[in-house]
């Protein structure tokens, strides 16, 4: 009744308007400085993200400004839009392609998360205790040595982050490993984390847990093998039985193929 769109023409306009769009939005670094071996897969995985959405944002606005322009009212057309029962192309391109694309972007994540949570021979365990609102962490493989506030890493070595919610949910995230996960009463989750960068950084916790949620920090070294064994040598205290109490009936979650979410 309208007559043929002009597909070809929108689509090589949509495909211009990706070109620019993420031209400006992937180069901008939006995660900040990486300290893991995950976070260039990471923010890999968020320009991949960046390209599908302005595609998809694109394809959007040029059939909204192409039906605007096309079926403007002519001056003084009172009248309703003439009856229209469907179009079954559209439809199922409608469907076709969008779920392509959330089929894409899953099998990709989780290809990328399967990586970095690939368990390696070497790999250490740290308990990490999340409560209101504190952290304080164990050493499992250390004489069950234990630290309130300042959590010590060696650098370039596997840790398995054995999450352990003893209040509230909490959630783990040091902006430079790139990797969130929460810490939920009655189950042990895991983060997996290989630091590749010496330095001071920020443990925060990024679940709203309470009244002190946004003071809920703890200072985190990554260093040397040689210095991390020397300052976790100077810990005397055990971990608290009264930790090891209320986590002990804990079911253990070893991998989460999606990870957990987080305000
Ligand atoms: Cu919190």
């Amino acid at each position: 009744m309208y007559g043929r769109l002009p597909i070809v023409k929108m689509l090589l306009v949509t495909i211009a308007l990706t070109v620019v769009i993420s031209a400006v939005m992937v180069p901008i670094n939006w995660n900040g400085q990486g300290a893991s071996t995950a976070a260039p897969k990471i923010d890999h995985l968020l320009n991949v993200m960046i390209v599908l959405s302005s595609f998809v944002f694109s394809l959007v606005m040029v059939m909204l400004f192409y039906a605007l322009w096309k079926f403007k009212a002519k001056a003084g057309h009172e009248s309703y839009g003439e009856p229209i029962h469907g179009n079954t192309r559209l439809e199922i391109a409608g469907t076709l392609i969008p779920t392509l694309i959330v089929l894409f972007d899953d099998g990709y994540s989780w290809k990328v998360l399967d990586e970095i949570e690939a368990k390696e021979q070497d790999s250490m365990r740290v308990d990490v205790f999340a409560q209101q609102f504190a952290w304080s962490f164990g050493y499992p493989g250390k004489g069950n040595v234990w630290n309130e506030g300042e959590l010590h890493v060696p650098v370039d070595r596997q840790i398995q982050f054995k999450l352990h919610g003893m209040d509230v949910i909490h959630s783990f995230w040091v902006p430079e490993w790139r990797i969130k996960k929460d810490a939920v009463p009655g189950i042990t989750t895991t983060a997996t984390v290989t630091p590749d960068r010496v330095g001071t950084y920020q443990l925060i916790c990024t679940e709203l847990c309470g009244f002190g949620h946004a003071t809920m920090r703890a200072k985190v070294v990554v260093e040397e093998p040689a210095d991390f064994r020397k300052w976790v040598g100077g810990l005397k205290t055990p971990i608290p039985p009264s930790y090891l109490k209320s986590i002990s009936g804990d079911a253990e979650v070893e991998t989460q193929p999606i990870g957990a979410g987080g305000a």
